[in-house]
């Protein structure tokens, strides 16, 4: 039994399972991955020169015949060239993040590509439903990388009330429990960053997938609050010394030591002094395996807790 909602059909996919766009993270192999396996993999843009971008997304048309999309990073200085890009390319889908997309909607729809935003909170939302964003992305703040304010439990079904259009949970979900959960809640899919980091295609270094592999509950902090724009990654070096410019009220210094550090991690394999993004589901996360199976075993996991859900507990 396959799940089917509004989000399955729009992107004409098998599985409710959006890869999140990860930068430096979610090159074209896991995207392909994620695609071939019934999902939708998604390249992750972050502040890639817009060349490179381009021939990622060439290399994710060589390795699926199936849909696929880019991750917009809006707080890029080069948004505007990697967007047309992007529309000259017409990739099927983009989700955007750490801003709002509406300016671009036009465009997109104009070549097909179906815009996927991410909203952390209901007034955003609703500005984007009506920009014509066709889904919204409810990021709670379990999620790695940039983050808002609320978690997902509380975000999620308040998205659902406030728009018509389609609503897609994400953060903190790692396995099929995960799916029911956001289901339950009124969401017609996923979208899952932190368990695909650990998936056998993604390139990043193999001793980010250790340290996400290894990471417990309380593994996580959140950095960079007194910037304005505050990241979620796994508990190092740097991640102390950034809590400490927050402490001191020091964004400059903090905006300067945080440069760069993101492809060191995810690239050089620096977890020490690289910014090991990654969301507090990093420690439900406990093998490296090939996407399908992380698909396959999230997506059948999610349908035999929905039909136990049918079966409640005998007291
Ligand atoms: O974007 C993400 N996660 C990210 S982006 C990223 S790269 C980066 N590195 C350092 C600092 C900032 C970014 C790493 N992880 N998730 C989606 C997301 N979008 N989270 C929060 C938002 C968001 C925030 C404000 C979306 C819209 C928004 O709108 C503000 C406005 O313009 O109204």
């Amino acid at each position: 039994m396959a799940i089917r909602t509004r989000v399955t059909r729009l992107l004409g996919i098998e599985h409710p399972i959006i890869q999140g766009g990860m930068a430096w993270t979610s090159t074209a192999e896991l995207a392909a991955a994620v695609s071939n396996a019934g999902g939708i993999g998604i390249i992750g843009a972050g502040h890639m020169p817009t060349d490179l971008l381009r021939e990622e997304i060439r290399k994710a048309r060589a390795l699926t015949d199936k849909p696929f999309g880019v991750n917009l990073m809006l707080l890029t200085p080069h948004i505007d060239e990697i967007v047309e890009m992007v529309l000259e390319e017409r990739v099927p889908a983009v989700t955007t993040g750490a801003g709002n997309p509406a300016k671009y909607i036009p465009d997109l729809h104009d070549r097909g590509i179906k815009v996927l935003a991410i909203a952390p909170s209901v007034a955003l939302a609703k500005r984007l439903e009506a920009a014509g964003a066709d889904a919204i992305i409810g990021e709670g703040m379990e999620a790695g990388g940039h983050i808002g304010e609320l978690t997902t439990m509380v975000l999620v079904p308040q998205l659902v009330d406030a728009v018509d259009v389609p609503v897609i949970a994400a953060g903190g979900i790692a396995d099929g429990r995960g799916i029911a959960a956001a289901f339950a809640l009124g969401a017609e899919a996923v979208q899952v960053g932190t368990r695909f980091m650990c998936a056998s295609e993604c390139t990043i270094h193999p001793a980010v997938k250790e340290m996400v592999v290894k990471a417990k509950d309380r593994d996580t902090v959140v950095t960079g609050r007194s910037t304005g724009h505050p990241v979620r990654v796994l508990k190092n070096k740097l991640a102390r010394m950034l809590e400490e410019l927050d402490r001191e009220n020091k964004p400059e210094e903090l905006e300067a030591l945080g440069t760069g550090k993101l492809a060191l991690a995810m690239r050089q394999g620096d977890t020490v002094m690289g910014s090991v993004m990654a969301g507090q589901a990093a420690a439900m996360v406990t093998c490296v395996k090939p996407a399908a199976e992380i698909v396959a075993e999230m997506m059948a996991q999610a349908e035999e807790t929905l039909a136990a859900l049918g079966r409640l507990p005998e007291a």
